[in-house]
């Protein structure tokens, strides 16, 4: 595998209409998880990459398992249990293109993964390792596997690539920054949007968000600034690259989109700029689709948007 990624994904049933989810009388069911999301989109641009978690053995646990394999990506790692169930997760439509999610996950079948679960040689062998902040919220044992794997990659020389994903509805330790801000002392590549950039520096602006996260000791910080692009720093370079134009439909899954560019790009050995521009090209197409993996291009469509050749916004 050239990238190895792991997480939790849920079964997502969302109301069909506008409403509080007490008025809603009828669900669309889909699946969901930021890292089995960038896994998809990274295999539908043609890359070699394994996912793995924890699923209950039940009717969702298999759906997921399907869904995620049937997309190309290597599934061969994950594990099952009868402890506990494969979480779902409810999203309400609310007016002005507003979502809110209500999470059904607590002692999920995910939140039992730990240290030894990791097949080690499967990860030693792999280039890249994709991890996000949202499994260490799931539980002290999640938080121990992605310490466990994020050294694991530094010892066998892969890169690691760090999108704190901050879920406030999963932190509820007073230690939370201290813990993403270890993490991403473990990346090579660390992926925050603004918020979380100020959140866990206290600087507003890109550019200082990047300087304090250098710090750290990244090879470089890519800043997500959603329609304004994303701006991207190292010790030798750094620039603001512009998004592409879309017209929003659902801006879900668009960090994922934009982590699975990124990954591409550094797979093609691009270079930092060429491959934010990938992972900007990404994140828009995903935003322009329903759905937090339905839009996710293939490589030919790909690159059909970034020579500007396909107009995404009507
Ligand atoms: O990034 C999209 C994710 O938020 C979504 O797929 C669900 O993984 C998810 C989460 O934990 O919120």
């Amino acid at each position: 595998m050239e990238v190895v990624t792991f997480g939790e994904s849920m079964v997502l049933f969302s109301g069909d209409q506008n409403l509080p989810l007490e008025y809603v009388h009828q669900f669309n069911k889909q699946m969901a998880g930021a890292e089995s999301n960038v896994a998809i989109g990274l295999a539908k641009l043609g890359h070699s990459v394994g996912w793995f978690s924890k699923l209950g053995q039940d009717a969702f646990g298999r759906y997921i398992l399907q869904s995620v394999r049937g997309q190309g990506v290597d599934t061969s790692r994950c594990l099952f249990t009868d402890k506990a169930p494969t979480a779902v997760f409810f999203k309400e439509r609310q007016s002005g293109g507003r979502t809110q999610v209500y999470y059904y996950r607590y002692e999920s079948a995910a939140s039992l993964l730990k240290p030894e679960d990791l097949d080690e040689s499967y990860l030693a062998q792999a280039k890249i390792l994709h991890v996000t902040g949202i499994t260490p919220a799931l539980s002290p044992s999640c938080l121990e596997l992605v310490l466990h794997a994020m050294d694991l990659a530094k010892r066998s020389h892969l890169s690691v690539v760090f999108d704190p994903n901050i879920r406030w509805k999963l932190w509820n330790r007073p230690d939370t920054k201290q813990i993403l801000l270890e993490l991403a002392s473990r990346a090579n590549y660390i992926l925050p949007g603004l918020d979380e950039g100020e959140f866990l520096t206290g600087q507003k602006e890109p550019e200082k968000i990047a300087e304090e996260l250098l710090k750290l000791g990244p090879e470089a910080v890519i800043v997500k600034l959603g329609k304004e692009g994303a701006y991207y720093q190292s010790l030798t370079e750094k620039g603001c690259i512009p998004s592409y134009p879309v017209q929003e439909i659902d801006p879900v899954g668009a960090g994922d989109g934009f982590a699975a560019g990124f990954i591409s790009g550094l797979l093609r050995q691009e270079d930092l700029a060429m491959a934010v521009s990938r992972a900007n090209a990404v994140g828009a197409i995903v935003v322009g689709v329903n759905g937090d993996t339905e839009g996710l291009p293939s490589d030919e469509e790909l690159t059909l948007m970034m020579s500007g050749q396909v107009n995404y916004q009507n």
